[in-house]
Formats: structure tokens, C-alpha cells, sequence
């Protein structure tokens, strides 16, 4: 049972959003042409952003949408560019509500520029899409999510998340904040805005987001959220009045989209939109606590910090094979480097991938049988990041797997030769083994007289490496990439 009852669940947007903007727009120009009034504008009751403010602002499209109608139509959520490849956006936008499932990276669609009917929109894929893991859909805490973005934009200026140091000045009650995006003008209108428009809010005190205690701002009552609704933990409540004394908030739409604080070089982003009783009545907005998701934004690289690198470690005859995950969560390292920890002299380096593989490379000269404890970083152009946690192997007196010194395709057959593998207990069997990059199940020979046939490969590519067994165990050589042609 949604413990907000009646509310108007976060939700409603990523599901309901996604289907409806277009009829409801439909339905506005029936009834401006019947003559009914369009609700005055904002957020709900905001303004126009100005020109060449609120860059960060993007808007979250829905990619087969665009494919037969522009950004108006397919905009169903809001975001903030943090660096030049992460988008900071509430985890409703991107988790379906009903099932949970998380939407596919190719199925969303980043937007740039103020006007969303601009047929020259700038658009940018996203390539990876984390949700914060503690995430619930039944309480809508930790609502927040970053989407990596496929190519860097760095000419649209950024905007840096809240962290510890800007709390006090920051989060406190009564603080003016700003939120903007293309949401409802009105909670029953439900007619959407082409410009971007941005609302000015002040911040309520964490009784009035969760503890049930009503707060007046400008002499308006608003009615608190109850505990077990809100959280002020991980939420920020908030609301605004205009001097015409209408109330200013964000609303369907608008989710996802940017709640900002502080001025100039000081201003950072406090706050994602979440949700809300409605729009513009008697309950503040609700938004996402970013001072409280600083160890999830700086894993995904949103502070602007690198992400540290995953790592997966093999133990091998006096060395340990470290492979390094070409995913998550920032994929934008251009190296790897993995060190024994406290050595300075036992590590190694890899370039990234760029071919589907997974970067890796080996730490040798190590002892058999003694534990290491290995850590990696990543290079990008934010720098090196910080190291990732810290995993343990032991070298073992598997073989030293052989190469693939070359690899020659002769109608359907890959005509392999090697170098021999060396074990210091007799080597028991070798083979070559061709697996698709893809995934899958691929092909393997035996390994003759440092020569293998391997047959039935059909087109495509392929990471091919000798595996050598002696008594210990089994270990697999250095990695060949094969492309066989259609
Ligand atoms: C929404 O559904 C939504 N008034 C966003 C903000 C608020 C309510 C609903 C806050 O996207």
C-alpha cells in the first residue's frame, strides 16, 4: 500500500508522464479553443528563465518518441548537468513505478536549450543509467539518479552539488532556492511550458517534511507532511509565494529538474524534484536531499571527482591478472592502474578499451602462495580518481599460459599457433578457446604441438587465449582479439 495514500505519487511521472503529455495538450488547445482560460504561468505561478541562465537545466526525453515527434512531446522529466558527462535526475524519472524495471540507457534522450518546440534542440545519448541503490519506490526516498552521457558537452555550464561544507549556509529554513523546469502551469490545467520557466521557493524547516508541523511563509499556512510521509532526512520540503500572493511550486513535469541555492560561484544544487501533494496548494513541494547523497554522487562520478574503477582479480603463477570493468559507473577513464597496496614497485597499467573488451593487465614478480591486496584507480580528464576498494589473491603454480602469437583464417577454420605454456609440474592439457565479445558461448581446440584448429566460428568477434592446466590448476594466457568476417 503507497503509504502516501492519495498523494500525487512521484510516479505518476515516468509512467503516466510518458504517455500523457501529448493528450493533455491536445486537450488544453480544445479548451482554449472553446474559449476557457489557460492557467497562469510558472512552474505553477514561476516565470520565463532568462536567456542564458539555467543551462544545466535539461530536459529528459523519451528516445522513441523523438524518433516521430520533437522534445515538447517527449520530455517527461528534468535533470542537471553536474560535469560534462553527468546529469543529475530523480530515480522516478528512470525506475518504473509498477514494476521496478530501470529503463534502458538507449531509451532516454538528454535535451539542451531553453525552448523545446526549438526544432535545432541539441540532443546527446546517455550510456549509463545508476540509481541510487537504496532508492524506494514505496517511500520515494533517495529519489536521485545519474545518467552518463555518451560525449562530453562542455560548453553548457555546469553546476556543482551540494556538499558538506555549504550545508549550514545552504539548508537553512528559510533560505531562498529556485527551481526550474518545462512541468504543469497548473495542477488541474495540466498545460506544459515550451521555455523553461523557474520558481523562486524559500526552504521549510525539517518539522514541516515529516514531523507534522505546519509552517506559515509570507503569512500562508502550509500544512506539514506527517512522519511516515516525509523524511527529512533525505528530503527537502520547500514552497514559494508570489508577490500577487499565488504559490509557487514545481509539478508534474518538472520532476527530476533542479532545485538550486546560493548565489553566483557559491550557487549549488540542492535539491532534485521528487514529489508533492499536488501542485500549489496547501503542501510544500518535496525534493531530493542532494547534502544527504554525497557518497552516491561521488561514485558516479557527479561531483566531478572520477569514480574509482571495479576490479576483478586472478590469481596466476607468481602474478595476479587484474581486470578492470569497462561499465560502471563513470566509463569515461582513459587508464587503469592497479598497486599492491602500500608497494610502490607492484603494480601495473592499462590503457582503456575501446574494442568491447574489459581492460587488464598483470602485476608480476609475486610470490606463490602469498596473499596480496590489490586497489585500482582510473585516469580521466577529471583526474585520477579515488582508489576503489580493495580486493585479495593469492598467486598459485598454475602454468604460465601461453600467447597466441598468430591467428590465420583459412575458410570457416581459425589456424592458431602458440607460444608453449610453462608450468614447474607437467602441463596436462592446453587449448585455445575463442569466445564472442558479445557474450555467449564460443569455440575451443586443442593445442598440438603449439598449433590449434578452431572450427565453426561464425562472423563476428571474438577475444581467443590459450588455457594451460597442470596439477594446481588452470590459468588463461594473454587475450587476442579475432575478427571473423561475414
Ligand atoms: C510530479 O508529479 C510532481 N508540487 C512534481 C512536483 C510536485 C508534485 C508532483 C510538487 O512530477
Amino acid at each position: 500500500m503507497n503509504p502516501r495514500g492519495t498523494l500525487l505519487r512521484p510516479s505518476l511521472v515516468a509512467t503516466y508522464r510518458r504517455q500523457v503529455r501529448r493528450l493533455l495538450t491536445l486537450l488544453m488547445a480544445l479548451a482554449l479553443g472553446l474559449g476557457l482560460a489557460a492557467p497562469a504561468g510558472a512552474i505553477v505561478n514561476g516565470a520565463p528563465s532568462t536567456p542564458g541562465t539555467f543551462g544545466f537545466l535539461v530536459a529528459l526525453l523519451d528516445t522513441s518518441r523523438m524518433s516521430t515527434q520533437n522534445a515538447f512531446q517527449s520530455q517527461f522529466c528534468g535533470g542537471s548537468l553536474t560535469t560534462p558527462t553527468t546529469v543529475v535526475t530523480a530515480a522516478h524519472c528512470v525506475v518504473d513505478q509498477q514494476s521496478g524495471v530501470r529503463d534502458l540507457p538507449a531509451s532516454v534522450t538528454v535535451g539542451f536549450g531553453r525552448s523545446l518546440n526549438d526544432p535545432a534542440i541539441r540532443t546527446v545519448a546517455v550510456t549509463l543509467i545508476t540509481v541510487h541503490p537504496n532508492y524506494s519506490i514505496a517511500t520515494g526516498e533517495n529519489d536521485v539518479a545519474v545518467l552518463t552521457l555518451a560525449s562530453p558537452v562542455t560548453d553548457v555550464s555546469t553546476i556543482k552539488p551540494i556538499t558538506s561544507a555549504d550545508i549550514a549556509t545552504l539548508e537553512t529554513p528559510g533560505t531562498k532556492a529556485t527551481v526550474a523546469g518545462w512541468g504543469a502551469l497548473g495542477s488541474f490545467g495540466k498545460n506544459f511550458s515550451d521555455v523553461s520557466r523557474v520558481g523562486d521557493l524559500v526552504l521549510m524547516p525539517a518539522a514541516t517534511c515529516g514531523q507534522g508541523q505546519n509552517t506559515s511563509v509570507s503569512g500562508v499556512n502550509f500544512l506539514a507532511y506527517q512522519p511516515g510521509e516525509a523524511n527529512s532526512s533525505v528530503m527537502l520540503c520547500a514552497i514559494g509565494i508570489a508577490t500577487t500572493g499565488k504559490i509557487i511550486d514545481s509539478c508534474n513535469g518538472d520532476s527530476g529538474g533542479p532545485l538550486v541555492a546560493g548565489e553566483g560561484e557559491a550557487q549549488r544544487l540542492i535539491g532534485v524534484v521528487s514529489w508533492g501533494i499536488n501542485c500549489a496548494t496547501r503542501h510544500p513541494g518535496v525534493y531530493t536531499r542532494l547534502s544527504a547523497m554525497t557518497d552516491f554522487l561521488s561514485a558516479t562520478g557527479a561531483l566531478g571527482v572520477a569514480a574509482p574503477p571495479q576490479l576483478s582479480l586472478t590469481a596466476l603463477n607468481q602474478r595476479i591478472r587484474v581486470t578492470f570493468a569497462k561499465l560502471p559507473p563513470n566509463a569515461n577513464f582513459a587508464a587503469f592502474t592497479a598497486t599492491v597496496v602500500g608497494s610502490t614497485t607492484e603494480q601495473c597499467s592499462a590503457a582503456a578499451t575501446t574494442d568491447g573488451r574489459d581492460a587488464s593487465c598483470d602485476i608480476t614478480g609475486l610470490t606463490n602462495g602469498t596473499p596480496y591486496i590489490i586497489a585500482a584507480t582510473g585516469t580521466s580528464s577529471s583526474g585520477i580518481s579515488a582508489a576503489s576498494s580493495s580486493q585479495t589473491t593469492t598467486p598459485v603454480a598454475v602454468p604460465d599460459a601461453g600467447r597466441i602469437k598468430k591467428a590465420i583464417l583459412t575458410g570457416p577454420r581459425l589456424e592458431v599457433s602458440t607460444t608453449p605454456s610453462v608450468s614447474a609440474t607437467p602441463v596436462l592439457g592446453e587449448r585455445v578457446s575463442c569466445i564472442p565479445i558479445t557474450g555467449g558461448s564460443g569455440q575451443s581446440a586443442r593445442v598440438i604441438e603449439r598449433k590449434a584448429t578452431v572450427k565453426h566460428l561464425s562472423a563476428g568477434n571474438y577475444i581467443c587465449a590459450v588455457t594451460a592446466r597442470n596439477d594446481i590448476g588452470s590459468a588463461r594466457g594473454p587475450e587476442r582479439l579475432v575478427h571473423i568476417g561475414a
